[in-house]
């Protein structure tokens, strides 16, 4: 038998790391895994990816796409015969869902730069067609202004480590006094330490920089990377077990709310 997993970019490093971990529970499960990959991420083309699945006679599927609210519940009442668990959707979303909380962790990392005296901030958030990405904005402007804080510019990347090198100047050149910059990803914080270096802004000038999911690498960043932690090994465990259940029992409403944690290395003082 198998499951069907319909993921974002595996160029991208969460998503990898997350379908790596499903992969493996699956295995131990004696499931297989077919993974699908849209270029597109629009309800046609997902239904499309279902409609392959259902000709394989796979009757559960995990979906790691950022998707709208409106777009999931549509995907979920078109397929009644295939068990749809979302991993990357808004908490209003009235699916079956395993997700992580963005609220602690987010919340933390700027707690943490305040507590070091930080009071100039930019924010370089995720892409705004992405749930997450806007979830983790709107956590870090809530919990500035609960501090305070108004000086804080905004740019937004693509996760990628490119887009956090040209937003780092682009930060940099709008608001010479930046003392930290919030990351909303680790791929566009090594990109950000990257352009720091590159203007020398990593010794007695230096910037603090924070990341957010704690992969595997961001240990090995110069200088190691405080981040938020979200245990990808852990997503991956719970949605094969969960989607097990929801494939026996297709009545029941799976909602698990996986903890965040923030993770303090050298990157931020
Ligand atoms: C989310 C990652 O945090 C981010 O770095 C990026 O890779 C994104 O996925 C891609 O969609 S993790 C997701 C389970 C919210």
């Amino acid at each position: 038998p198998s499951i069907g997993l319909i993921t974002a970019s595996l160029t991208l490093h969460a998503p990898s790391q997350i379908a790596a971990a499903i992969k493996s529970h699956a295995s131990a499960r004696q499931l297989e895994v077919a993974i699908a990959m849209p270029a597109i991420v629009d309800y046609a083309s997902l239904q499309a990816r279902l409609n392959e699945f259902r000709a394989q006679n796979i009757r559960g599927a995990i979906i790691n796409l950022p998707l709208e609210g409106s777009v999931a519940e549509k995907l979920v009442s078109e397929n009644p015969d295939i068990c749809c668990l979302f991993l990357d959707i808004s908490p209003e979303t009235d699916v079956c869902c395993v997700r992580f909380d963005h609220l602690d962790g987010c919340s933390a990392c700027i707690r943490h730069l305040w507590e070091l005296g930080h009071r100039d901030f930019g924010l370089l958030a995720g892409p705004e067609s992405s749930v997450s990405a806007r979830m983790r904005l709107s956590s870090w402007r809530e919990t500035l202004h609960r501090l305070g804080v108004s000086n804080a510019v905004t740019v937004f990347g693509d996760w990628s480590a490119a887009s956090g090198w040209h937003n780092a100047f682009k930060l940099l050149h709008q608001y010479p006094k930046i003392s930290a910059i919030v990351v909303a990803n680790d791929q566009m914080a090594l990109g950000v330490l990257s352009a720091l270096a590159q203007l020398n802004r990593n010794g007695s000038q230096a910037v603090s920089v924070t990341g957010y999911d704690d992969t595997a690498d961001s240990l090995y960043f110069q200088p190691p990377l405080t981040t938020v932690a979200q245990d990808f090994d852990k997503l991956g465990k719970r949605a094969v077990e969960m989607l097990i259940q929801l494939v026996a029992d297709p009545q029941i409403r799976i909602r698990e709310l996986l903890p965040t944690r923030l993770v303090i290395r050298q990157s931020t003082w």
